[in-house]
């Protein structure tokens, strides 16, 4: 392809908006003003008018190490020019085995078998697939209820949304979603605004899934799935004793305990995953975007030995587990994986990101003051500014702010009137100060 080809292709405005689709964007508006990134290194973007604009959202959660990191771009390019793709059904590659073990490895407890997707979305829906399989084929089909939490996100996938409790997520797309029910979720502004780290009240919400087991009986009951850490609602974090107490009473009924750790996993809490952070291992753990830094599409389901050793009988000959993707490990994504895996080690990112944390909550909790900022919620290096909505407008103020912020070269998220932080784990203090100063700035002015 001629350079000025590829060069129109990636790098300037494209002439033409309107035939993409773009997911989970107000279109009209974008495609109005559009904003445009071309390329991306360390902890910056550059925009298409040769702005550099600060990464404190680590794209969408998932570039964890940073942009652009060479030993990554090197081992993907090293990869396709090798082995492009492999079939995962009935044939395999190294890299799938080798990265999987891995995986293993730096799971806690005996989390040891590790499926390969492309998402956070098929993590979920797998996820919930093995549960519902597992009780089938240990002879209680009749546990096929999933519970999920309100404000809860598990991706888009039919699965997802069922667990899912985000409205928007689910009310337009029917009602097709039977024998799920929900727990309530832990926020509270009322109980829990300004605290640091995890709050001390609502861990007695977990009580409420012995009333989900009176109401539907636990024979009935799959599986219990949880984000440790709300993230698309705005980084909720656990109560004190909340996900302790979801374990016990999983434990107590033969239920599974699904954690999301799509966000929360590769160091965000300043702990591999957020298991180890607080100290409880689910039966099942999903995983994404960190996975391999997001420079490939991938995900993971890694699940406790007795589940997967549950599946591991009859003939040799029999395919044990009805599920899969074309994509499933696929080469280039496993060496993607394998390259980030060893940036998280070889630079102790996760302990860089624990090492952070007071500097980070610190930094965060210095808008405590600012106009309009109701609440802030900081652990490892993720965080949440919660803005009270202008009156009538929901979501205006805050989107206001993102889009202030970017004009001032810091990218952040918002999720309703919250704005959502989640740096590179690589991102230094004077990048935090510029993180928090120019959300303060933003704030001022529109004060
Ligand atoms: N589970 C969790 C906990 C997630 O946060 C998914 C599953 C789905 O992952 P995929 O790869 O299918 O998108 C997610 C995704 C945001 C935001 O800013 C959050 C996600 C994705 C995009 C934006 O709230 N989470």
């Amino acid at each position: 392809m001629p350079e000025s080809t590829q060069n129109e292709r990636s790098q300037g405005m494209p002439n033409d908006l309107d035939s993409l689709w773009m997911p989970f964007t107000a279109n009209r508006q974008f495609k109005s003003a559009p904003r445009m990134l071309v390329s991306a290194e360390g902890m910056h973007y550059t925009t298409s008018d040769g702005r550099q604009v600060l990464d404190a959202t680590s794209g969408l959660w998932c570039v964890n190490c940073g942009h652009a990191r060479k030993e990554i771009t090197e081992a993907v390019s090293a990869q396709v020019g090798r082995l492009e793709y492999a079939p995962g059904f009935q044939m395999g590659h190294p890299a799938s085995f080798s990265f999987a073990a891995r995986l293993a490895a730096l799971a806690p407890g005996d989390l040891d078998h590790v499926f390969f997707t492309n998402s956070g979305s098929e993590s979920a829906d797998t996820a919930l697939k093995i549960a519902l399989a597992y009780h089938n084929v240990t002879g209680n089909a009749s546990r096929t209820r999933l519970i999920g939490r309100e404000k809860g996100y598990h991706g888009v996938g039919f699965g997802g949304i069922a667990v899912g409790g985000i409205a928007n997520n689910r009310k337009f797309f029917g009602t097709a979603f039977p024998g799920v029910d929900h727990l309530p979720h832990t926020y509270s502004i009322k109980h829990t605004a300004f605290t640091k780290g995890q709050p001390e009240w609502g861990g007695h919400l977990a009580e409420d899934l012995e009333r989900l087991v009176a109401l539907h009986d636990a024979s009935t009951i799959a599986a219990v799935i949880v984000e440790p850490m709300a993230g698309s609602a705005g980084v909720i974090l656990p109560p004190q004793g909340y996900l302790k107490r979801l374990r016990e009473i999983c434990d107590s009924h033969g239920i599974l305990l699904i954690f999301d750790e799509v966000i929360t996993g590769f160091g965000r809490l300043g702990d591999s995953f957020a298991a180890e952070r607080f100290g409880v291992v689910p039966d099942i753990m999903t995983l994404a975007k960190g996975l391999t830094n997001a420079a490939v599409p991938m995900g993971a389901v890694v699940v406790r030995k007795h589940i997967h050793d549950a599946f591991m009988n009859g003939a040799d000959n029999a395919i044990e587990l009805f599920h899969g993707y074309t994509y499933s490990g696929h080469p280039v994504a496993c060496a993607a994986g394998h390259a980030a895996l060893d940036i998280y080690l070889n630079d102790g990112l996760f302990e860089r990101a624990a090492a952070l944390e007071e500097y980070w909550i610190d930094a965060a909790f210095s808008l405590r003051d600012h106009a309009h900022v109701i609440d802030i919620r900081a652990m490892g290096l993720v965080g949440a500014v919660e803005l009270e909505p202008i009156p009538g407008k929901p979501t205006v103020r805050a989107f206001d702010a993102f889009l202030k912020c970017y004009e001032r070269g810091v990218l952040v998220r918002t999720t309703g009137d919250i704005i959502a932080l989640s740096p590179p784990l690589i991102v230094e203090k004077s990048q935090i100060d510029q993180i928090f100063e120019t959300i303060g700035g933003v704030l001022k002015q529109a004060a």
